[in-house]
């Protein structure tokens, strides 16, 4: 089922969860080969999620900024290579939201502890912004915050569960948006983690 969010932004609610083993298995190798990291901010602040990237771009952070680049600095080699089971779910998950025809060249991996957040932000260091964004949650629940389009827009929050799917883009593409301190509740498959994909065209 598709929840909306938007006009241009849904929710579909355990899409996952019949491709979860396949998914679980190629996180694994994903960050086997490239560790998630604490990037730090341009303002200094290291973040709480945890992060790792696939495919030809991946999303850094450090003192200079933010920007995509080729290759991991925590290892200084290229990313992995994007698995097919995360683009099959990218394009299935976007053509069932309305964006037909999607092929993400980054996914971003965040892997979040109890009390790990992010902070309300916009997505914009993409190339081309009429793209889309697929977004896929596993393990601990965690509260989404959907603003609007100026930071001080009052977010909704939104439970986001194990298998859910989020998909936005065209007039909600450049929203704010970010994640509540998750509660310590741990999941009965992944433990006290909760895994985020972001999957998009940044290239
Ligand atoms: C934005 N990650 O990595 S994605 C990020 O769960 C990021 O790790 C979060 O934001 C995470 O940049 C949230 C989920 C999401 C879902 C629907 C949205 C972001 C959205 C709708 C509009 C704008
Ligand atoms: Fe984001």
């Amino acid at each position: 089922d598709r929840e909306p969010l938007g006009r241009e932004a849904c929710i579909l609610r355990g899409f996952a969860l019949d491709r979860q083993d396949a998914l679980l298995a190629a996180i694994a190798h994903v960050t086997a080969v490239a560790p998630p990291r604490h990037m730090v901010t341009p303002g200094g602040f290291t973040m709480s999620a945890a992060l790792s990237n696939c495919g030809a771009l991946g999303w850094v952070s450090d003192a200079r900024g933010y920007r995509y680049a080729a290759r991991d600095p925590g290892r200084d080699q290229p990313w992995p290579d994007m698995p097919a089971v995360f683009l099959g779910l990218a394009r299935d998950a976007a053509r069932e939201a309305g964006f037909p025809g999607f092929t993400p060249d980054a996914c971003l991996i965040n892997h979040y502890a109890p009390s790990a957040k992010m902070s309300l932000h916009q997505d914009r260091d993409e190339h081309d912004l009429g793209a889309p964004i697929v977004s896929v949650s596993l393990g601990m629940e965690a509260v989404f915050l959907f603003g609007g389009h100026v930071r001080a827009d009052r977010p909704r929050r939104v439970p986001l569960y194990h298998g859910d799917v989020a998909v936005w883009g065209g007039e909600d593409r450049l929203r704010f948006h970010g994640i509540a301190p998750l509660k310590d509740a741990p999941h009965p498959r992944l433990g006290p983690l909760r895994i985020n994909l972001t999957l998009r065209k940044a290239g």
